[in-house]
């Protein structure tokens, strides 16, 4: 985006499906520029009447566990045999410098990322994962918008990217891997409790057996977990590698989707997100003036180290930071 976008245009063409349009409303998207920022709002309110009509479905899992491999599968599945649009993202909070996107692999996505159905597009190498999840929601809306009606979301199980994932698609998919014993691969409860469908991978060759022993702890565990209002969570065994399961896979996602549409939890999850990134928005931006404000920048080394120095409790430091500010 070195040149000035005509946002008008440039809408029009993502309206259009055109994606080399897409691909550039999605770097204004991401540009951390002031004026990027101004044109990417309007490029958003242009198109916001065409998004919301994908199925959003958030994937994760650890590394090696084939989620790359099962998003070519599952992706070329329904492209070639559904005659669906996937669009691929990813929300990934590691820099470039401490392991890179996680959709670099794009090899293995090699047939899905030629198929003119099919879009891929890796996350920013870096910044805060709150950042970073901003501009996936806000890319997610574009790919909507230029027509492509899956939409999968990829993260790599560390942290607090699965809240994120989750916390902006309609269904969560969590990927395991056959695991020796009856160790769940050290899953922690609360990623459980955000899955509404888990597929136990590699379910083939030598790793059969073990795959649906593990599919049977996962499926007892899933049974535990606490569902406040959602659905009851699905369990399967597939091959990302054979395919096998795979259009299996699609049926119960689609199935379940279905039934979060008829019940009002779709409705009732999406506004509960629309307000949450609201709130997100607007944390940030505060934050943001705040740490922008100068009398605050002059003050805070002092603050800080009197802070750390044990000399002044943290919450007296805030209060004197705040207190400073001319907001
Ligand atoms: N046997 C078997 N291997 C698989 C399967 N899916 C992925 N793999 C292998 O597992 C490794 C990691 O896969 P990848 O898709 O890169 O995992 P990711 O890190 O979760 O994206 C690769 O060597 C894949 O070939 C599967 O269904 N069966
Ligand atoms: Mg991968």
């Amino acid at each position: 985006v070195a040149r000035p976008v005509d946002v008008e245009t440039l809408s029009a063409a993502v309206l259009a499906g055109d994606r080399a349009a897409l691909a550039r409303a999605i770097t204004l998207v991401e540009s951390t520029r002031d004026d990027h920022r101004a044109r990417s709002v309007e490029l958003l309110a242009r198109v916001l009447d065409r998004t919301g009509r994908s199925v959003r479905v958030g994937i994760s899992g650890t590394p090696g566990v084939g989620k790359s491999t099962l998003i070519e599968s599952l992706g070329k599945h329904l492209v070639d045999d559904l005659g669906r649009r996937v669009a691929v993202l990813a929300v990934d909070p590691s820099s470039r410098r401490t392991g890179g996107s996680i959709l670099g692999d794009k090899t293995r996505m090699a047939e899905l990322s030629r198929s003119p159905n099919a879009f891929i597009r890796p996350s920013p190498s870096s910044g805060t994962l709150g950042g970073v999840a901003r501009r996936t929601r806000e890319v997610m809306l574009l790919c909507e918008a230029a027509g492509f009606d899956v939409v999968l979301v990829e993260t790599v199980g560390v942290g607090q990217s699965e809240t994120a994932v989750a916390g902006m698609t309609d269904l969560f998919l969590l990927l395991v891997a056959p695991a020796g014993g009856d160790e769940l691969q050290g899953v922690k409860r609360g990623v459980m409790e955000l899955a509404d469908v888990l597929a136990v991978n590699k379910c083939d060759g030598d790793l059969r057996a073990q795959a649906m022993a593990t599919l049977a702890d996962y499926g007892a565990a899933l049974q535990l977990t606490r569902r406040p209002h959602g659905l009851v969570p699905r369990s399967l065994a597939v091959s990302a590698a054979t395919g096998e399961g795979i259009d299996g896979l699609w049926s119960v996602i689609a199935d379940a989707h279905g039934e979060l549409v008829g019940s009002g939890e779709l409705a009732r999850r999406r506004a509960d997100q629309q307000r949450s990134w609201l709130w997100d928005e607007v944390r940030e931006r505060v934050l943001a003036a705040f740490h922008a404000d100068p009398v605050v920048a002059g003050l805070a080394p002092s603050v800080e180290a009197d802070v750390v120095a044990g000399r002044m409790l943290p919450g007296d430091g805030a209060a004197r930071l705040l207190g400073a500010w001319h907001r």
